[in-house]
């Protein structure tokens, strides 16, 4: 059996294992926000800037979409928001000598912790065709390099424009502006690869796809069932909310795979009691097999259903559709498949059924654990049916929770940002502009991909992201992105985007949100949604990282001037001078945002309307909430396969790494490791520490393999496994998609083991 670490970047494969933790947050979370911030910003600037995370006055944490709370507490950050304030108010600087110093070939071989590193991009720059590194470039060679290219495609349909979740309202809104005026709807966005099976899921059955839930109604809730979610490192602000719905009586069920310390117990840090001791906040936890959710949900319906008086029945009758057809397929959820499929026994879920049955307002919470799945969205109508058939959806204290991930993601999906674009928001869009955007839908992110495989595209363009590294199939998706003509990235920091490029090749630096952004001698605000459908302003007060940044919002404006020309009508100078400009537009294509600049001056900010929750109406085909009757899947893996799921660790947003820590886990310095149950473990063979490569299985027969990652025998529930993405995105196979969400199943992985 090998013990090596395998070759590559020597600082991420070494990794050492100590004791899994047991609590998240407390005065360790608060030391390490701080030196991680110190390291990156200086001691001066790191408390000017945390210090305005999420102030009323300040900007928006481009850490997670979690909303703030009324009453703000002085240090409203935690301890992944400040890493994610370090990484983007960090004083290190990638220059035009970097560049010329670092050909891209020697970027490709380095690691994205490494490329993370480096520092905030100051200049645009230029790979030419044929030419070994980037170079730097002016603002308008930039812009006329890409005119050139998309005015030389055949159709507009040839060009893709991806948005990642942290662009600001404005910002997207111009954007999908400027691609539906060029005559695409080719806007792919990390939400395909996110909660796309939440959208999918909530539109059909309660006609809006967003959450029902306020902060407010957290508090209020008497059961709280977190699915398929790590809070404690990826939300880490929800677990105060969890720990006030729990002093005001609620209880939690945690639902996942793994016993993740934060839903275990919270020590707040803004508490001195809650620093010392901590609370508990999980009162039944279910150690769910992967995959296993909807026949867990199916068999409570059918147990719900079975109770006398467990049934809102007015609700029912009132305001759903459906039922009838859902309580046959429910009555034939059965005991012994719902064991098998959650690994659950029966008396846990019997417990849950008695919680379940005790509360009176339910709240559901989800994210990855339950979105990345072949059957995502028949699960996540499932937990629709579950709320249904006790009415929580759309009065206080219940409904449902979809827990969101990048800071303005779902704004950007409401601002239009969407390959499949209602014939309502397009319409309202012509109207305001005198254009005629495209019918037809277009690429999401996989078939983004495939397009620039099969040639069907040929510029590829990103607001934001790291594209090749969140996406998956790896080799497959570099391969595809290789082939394209152009491709040019919107970006604060280096990352592997930017080593796999096109022909062609242009890197735009950016504003982020804690930099102060002044256009035509004015200070700009933009504003950004959370999860919870609150807007407000987002004002950034750090001097940029170089005066040649351009804002997203200047970068699109001069975009479209030089792709457009004059036969554009769209007054994009004036957008680019006065933000205020393009929020009056918004107000009267969006609806929810009437009168939009006065409400964002509010304090806090505004609530977006959501039918079914303010005034339970459900905007769907039927008119009612839609009950749902699909079949009930569940993965079934062949002998010696463990079902991988590939996740987030403590020390990273996404594809940026900030450090090789996973501390409530207890790994230490290295990412290559894969978490096995000890019991499976010994069933294959699997020696705590030894190596092993992770090799996937897809019915294509392609061998995908991930080599060299170290195993840790870990508390898992049975047949599971877990290891880090992006590294493991190598073994998502792009054809492994959601059904109807067409989101990659990057939690559903089947692999085996090979040991060198
Ligand atoms: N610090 C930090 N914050 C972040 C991010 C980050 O990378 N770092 N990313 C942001 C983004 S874009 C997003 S989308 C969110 C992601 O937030 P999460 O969804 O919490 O992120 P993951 O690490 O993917 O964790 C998935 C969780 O689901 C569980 N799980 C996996 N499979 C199943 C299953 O089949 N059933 C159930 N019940 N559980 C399962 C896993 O064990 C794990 O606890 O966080 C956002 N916030
Ligand atoms: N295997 C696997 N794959 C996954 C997932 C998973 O759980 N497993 N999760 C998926 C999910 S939920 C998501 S959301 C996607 C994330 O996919 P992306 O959103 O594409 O990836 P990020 O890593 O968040 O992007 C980071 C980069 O964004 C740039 N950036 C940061 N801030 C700004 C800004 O203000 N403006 C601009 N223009 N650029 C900025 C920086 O250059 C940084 O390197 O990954 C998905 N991929
Ligand atoms: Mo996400």
């Amino acid at each position: 059996m090998a013990t090596k670490p395998p070759t590559g970047d020597p600082v991420q494969d070494a990794p050492r294992v100590e004791a899994a933790q047991h609590s998240a947050a407390g005065l360790p979370a608060v030391a390490q926000s701080l030196r991680i911030a110190q390291q990156q910003m200086g001691i001066r600037r790191s408390a000017r800037t945390l210090l305005k995370v999420n102030q009323k006055n300040g900007f928006d944490c481009p850490g997670c979409a979690w909303p703030e709370g009324d009453k703000r507490h002085i240090a409203e950050f935690c301890e992944n928001g400040a890493k994610a304030v370090a990484e983007e108010a960090t004083l290190r600087r990638v220059t035009p000598e970097f560049f010329a110093a670092h050909p891209v070939a020697d970027l490709a071989e380095r690691s994205g912790y490494w490329l993370g590193q480096q520092g905030r991009i100051t200049q645009p720059v230029y790979l030419p065709e044929g030419a070994d590194r980037y170079e730097a470039v002016t603002w308008e060679r930039a812009f006329e390099i890409i005119a050139e290219e998309l005015t030389a495609l055949d159709s507009p349909d040839e060009a893709l424009f991806y948005t990642s979740g942290r662009t600001s309202n404005e910002a997207a809104f111009l954007f999908q502006l400027f691609a539906r005026e060029f005559g695409t709807n080719n806007l792919p966005d990390c939400s395909n690869m996110c909660h796309e099976s939440s959208g999918s899921a909530l539109t059909e059955t309660i006609g809006v796809g967003k959450g029902s839930v306020s902060l407010e109604d957290l508090h209020q809730a008497d059961l709280i069932i977190v699915a398929g979610q790590n809070p404690g490192t990826n939300h880490p602000r929800m677990l105060s909310a969890l720990e006030q719905a729990k002093k005001a009586g609620a209880k939690i069920i945690s639902v996942n795979p793994l016993p993740e310390a934060g839903l275990e117990r919270f020590k707040n840090p803004q508490t001195p009691s809650g620093m010392l001791r901590g609370a508990a906040l999980t009162d039944l936890f279910l150690q769910i097999r992967i995959g296993g959710d909807q026949a867990l949900f199916r068999l409570l319906n059918k147990l719900i259903l079975q109770t006398e008086g467990a049934v809102d029945t007015a609700f029912v009758e009132e305001h759903t559709h459906g039922y009838e057809e859902f309580v046959r397929a429910a009555h034939e959820a059965d005991w012994d498949e719902t064991l098998t499929a959650t690994g659950l026994d029966r008396p846990a879920i019997e417990r849950a059924l008695a919680m379940v049955l005790a509360s009176r307002r339910t709240i559901v919470c989800w994210a990855m654990g339950l979105t990345q799945h072949k059957h995502s969205v028949p699960t996540i109508r499932e937990i629709v049916n579950f709320l249904l058939l006790r009415g929580d959806i759309g009065r206080p204290g219940a409904g449902v929770c979809p827990v969101r991930g990048h800071s303005n993601v779902q704004g950007d999906r409401t601002m239009g940002i969407f390959e499949r674009p209602s014939d309502s928001f397009l319409d309202a869009l012509d109207k305001e502009f005198g254009i005629t955007s495209p019918r037809h839908h277009g690429y999401d992110v996989v078939r983004s991909i495939r397009a620039l495989r099969d040639g069907d595209a040929k510029v590829f363009f990103a607001m934001g992201g790291n594209f090749v590294a969140a996406t998956p199939d790896t080799a497959v998706t570099e391969a595809a992105v290789r082939k394209a003509r152009l491709t040019v990235h919107v970006s604060t920091k280096l990352n592997r985007s930017h080593a796999v490029t096109g022909t062609r090749a242009l890197i735009l630096p950016t504003l982020g949100r804690t930099d102060k952004d002044v256009q035509d001698g004015r200070k700009q605000v933009v504003s950004v949604e959370d999860s919870m459908g609150m807007v407000h302003a987002s004002r950034g007060n750090l001097t940029p990282a170089s005066p040649h940044l351009l804002s997203e919002p200047a970068i699109v404006a001069r975009l479209a001037r030089a792709v457009l020309g004059p036969s554009s009508a769209t007054p994009w100078e004036e957008f680019e001078k006065d933000y205020a400009a393009v929020r009056d537009r918004i107000s009267r294509v969006v609806p929810g945002f009437e009168d939009f600049n006065a409400r964002l001056a509010a304090p806090g900010g505004f609530a977006l309307p959501h039918a079914p929750r303010d005034e339970r109406r459900f905007p769907t085909a039927t008119g009612k909430a839609n009950f749902t009757a699909a079949p009930v899947e569940y993965p079934h893996l062949p002998e010696g396969r463990l079902l991988l799921q590939t996740l987030r660790s403590h020390d990273q947003y996404n594809t940026t790494v900030y450090g090789l820590d996973d501390r409530y886990r207890g790994i230490k310095d290295g990412r290559r490791v894969v978490l096995v149950n000890p019991d499976d473990a010994a069933a294959l063979g699997l020696a705590d520490g030894a190596y092993t490569d992770l090799v996937g299985e897809w019915r294509d027969g392609v061998e995908r393999r991930a080599p060299g990652f170290r195993v840790v025998h870990y508390p898992t529930a049975r047949g599971c496994a877990a290891a880090y993405y992006p590294e493991t995105n190598v073994l998502v196979p792009l054809d492994s998609t959601a059904d109807t969400s067409n989101t990659p199943a990057s939690k559903s992985v089947v692999i085996r083991f090979e040991q060198p």
